[in-house]
Order: C-alpha cells, then sequence, then structure tokens
C-alpha cells in the first residue's frame, strides 16, 4: 500500500486541482490531502471563498481523494508523513525546493502546474461578470 500526501487550499476546485490530485493518487495506492484551515489560510495570506467544511466535503466527494486532514501549521508535516506512513509527498513545481526536508522521510515529488488558471484568477473573472 503507498500512500500519497499533498497539502493545499483548495477553493473553488477547478481543473488545475483536479489534475494534481489524479497525477499524485496515480503515482501510489492512495491519497491523502493536508486542507488549509480557515485559520492557517490567514496565516498563507490567502482567503478562500468557501469554508473548510465546503472545500473538506468536496475534496472527500473526489474520487482521487482517499482522505482528508487538516492542515493547520507549516510545521505539521514531518508528523503526517510519519503518522501517516506516507511513501510520496507531492506538490505542484511552484513549491519546488520547498518542501525538500521531508526526503528524509519520503519520496519527494514536485509535479507541473496546470498552466493559466487559479482561484484568484476565477474569482477575478467572476467579478468582472
Ligand atoms: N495547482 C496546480 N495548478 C494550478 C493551481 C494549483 O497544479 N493551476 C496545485 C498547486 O501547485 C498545489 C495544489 O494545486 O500543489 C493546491 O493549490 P492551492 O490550493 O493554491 O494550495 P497552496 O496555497 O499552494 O497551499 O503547505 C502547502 C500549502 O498549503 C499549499
Amino acid at each position: 500500500m503507498k500512500t500519497v500526501l499533498t497539502y493545499g487550499t483548495f477553493d473553488l476546485v477547478h481543473i488545475g486541482h483536479i489534475r494534481i490530485l489524479k497525477r499524485a493518487r496515480e503515482l501510489g495506492d492512495r491519497l491523502i490531502v493536508g486542507l488549509s484551515t480557515d485559520e492557517f489560510n490567514r496565516v498563507k495570506h490567502k482567503s478562500s471563498f468557501m469554508s473548510y467544511e465546503h472545500r473538506k466535503e468536496i475534496l472527500e466527494a473526489l474520487r482521487y481523494v482517499d482522505k482528508v486532514i487538516p492542515e493547520s501549521t507549516w510545521e505539521q508535516k514531518v508528523e503526517d508523513v510519519l503518522r501517516n506512513e506516507v511513501d510520496i509527498f507531492v506538490m505542484g513545481d511552484d513549491w519546488a525546493g520547498e518542501f525538500d526536508f521531508l526526503k528524509e522521510h519520503c519520496e519527494v515529488v514536485y509535479l507541473p502546474r496546470t498552466q493559466d488558471i487559479s482561484s484568484s484568477g476565477l474569482k477575478g473573472q467572476l467579478r468582472q461578470g
């Protein structure tokens, strides 16, 4: 059983999110997502349109996601990797290099982001009508 772990806010889930979740899941047998809480979003200087509960319910409905855990701090990743016996940690390559410290505990993979789409971009387009 190969376990994959990734993190994010996943607000207004779009094809960029779906594609990274799909590719991450395909690297193993189960995918765990560390979902940023509303409070942690503020730490990340991000605000999400949808609440943590709604974003969690949406992710749990996706075929690629097996488990959602809360992401409340930057520092919890090593503990999450060990507690969940994670084999592969995955993030989009906008984070390339940022989580290499996890390499002593699991494989670290940065996957190409999907171009030309983002939650903030979608919000801007919706505002412009
Ligand atoms: N992503 C992508 N393509 C996009 C947009 C996002 O591949 N067009 C990926 C990101 O690279 C990330 C994941 O989707 O791996 C989630 O993106 P966000 O919800 O924006 O998460 P982020 O704010 O990057 O939070 O501790 C890690 C942080 O919680 C990551």
